[in-house]
């Protein structure tokens, strides 16, 4: 990376990605301030709209909206999704009416949102300009693209058949065996305006420690931005969100498992591959709990640095988001 202000593009899902994307904001601001309190580094994050759905005839966007939320500040950190100080009158009409999804609710203030995209959305919008409106509420510090304009909902192949990713999800809070995941239409879609312009450009890209098969799966599954990550001029690095056989945060190990994959930082690390053998990363940030792991990958051509990579406050994310970006130093 240069020692200039540099680019910096983050691949992230929602609420993991989220808490590292305000860490690598704050490490930013603490290593290249500018004088109205921000930072001159330029950060783009590429979001996750597998998540996305159509419920009550509105379009929601989740990943998209905890990203908004988190960097601004509102979110509800206690939940892990949705808005600080929610409350729930709207849902429970709808739950009389019996619309919706009983087991899902919409907050009233989450509702503001859904209700501006969709009637942006209608109105003609691009997924993107939508998103950037969204976006635009709070000074966020950050550009936030959509990894694509095209609708790609994520649906999960079950012992119970096909469903949507998030009645899966949230419904029966992944424990019901899957087998696979879909995402209809992505193998013609293509990425939003500006995700290859920004790869393209970037001093650095960032692996958010985010699901690596249903938030980070999806973005690198756009046709165009695998390529565009293996093309990056600058340095690839990745953030395990597996400690010690375990994810950070949600029930990544039910994905990985659908996908016939351990749930262990090397078998992910080894999912997204080295670069110099036509993979993806040229680092892979591994916790002190699987130290014992990096020399494996290190022998397949994939440095893992060792470092703590648990998320506590703003200034362990910090540390984490400054780790990563100095991971193509040595050590
Ligand atoms: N997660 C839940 O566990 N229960 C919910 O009722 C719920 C509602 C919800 C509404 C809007 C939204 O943007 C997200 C919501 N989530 C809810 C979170 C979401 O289902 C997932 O955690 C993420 O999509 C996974 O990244």
């Amino acid at each position: 990376m240069t020692a200039a202000a540099p680019r910096i593009v983050v691949l992230a899902g929602g609420v993991g990605g989220s808490k590292f994307v305000v860490g690598v904001r704050e490490a930013a601001r603490r290593r290249w301030p500018d004088a109205a309190g921000g930072t001159r580094a330029e950060i783009t994050v590429i979001a996750n709209t597998g998540d996305d759905l159509w419920l009550s005839g509105l379009r929601l966007q989740p990943d998209v909206d905890s990203m908004i939320y988190a960097l601004a500040g509102v979110n509800d950190t206690a939940r892990g999704w949705g808005r600080a100080g929610e409350s729930e009158r709207v849902a429970t009409e709808l739950h009389a009416w019996g619309a919706g999804w009983p087991w899902f609710t919409l907050g009233d203030l989450d509702l503001g949102a859904h209700i501006a995209r969709t009637g942006w959305l209608r109105d003609g919008a691009s997924v993107t300009d939508v998103v950037g409106r969204l976006a635009s509420r709070w000074p966020l510090g950050v550009r936030l693209l959509p990894m694509t304009d095209a609708e790609v909902d994520t649906h999960v192949m079950t012992d119970r058949g096909r469903m949507h990713f998030q009645e899966w999800w949230t419904r029966h809070r992944a424990a019901l065996p899957a087998h696979g995941f879909e995402w209809p239409g992505i193998a013609q879609s293509a990425p939003a305006p500006g995700v290859s312009e920004v790869l393209a450009a970037a001093d650095v890209v960032l692996f958010a420690p985010s699901n690596p098969v249903v938030s980070l799966g999806p973005i690198l599954a756009v046709p165009g931005i695998s390529d565009a990550v293996r093309a990056a001029p600058g340095v690839v690095v990745g953030v395990s969100p597996i400690i010690d056989g375990s994810p950070v945060r949600g029930m990544a190990d039910a994905c990985l498992a659908a996908v016939g994959l351990p749930a262990t930082a090397d078998a992910v690390g080894r999912h997204y591959g080295s670069r110099a053998k036509g993979g993806l990363l040229d680092a892979w940030l591994i916790a002190e709990e699987d130290a014992s792991l990096a020399a494996g990958l290190g022998a397949e051509g994939l440095r893992a640095p060792v470092r703590p990579l648990w998320m506590r406050d703003l200034d362990s994310a910090a540390a984490l988001a400054t780790a990563a970006l100095d991971a193509h130093r040595r050590s």
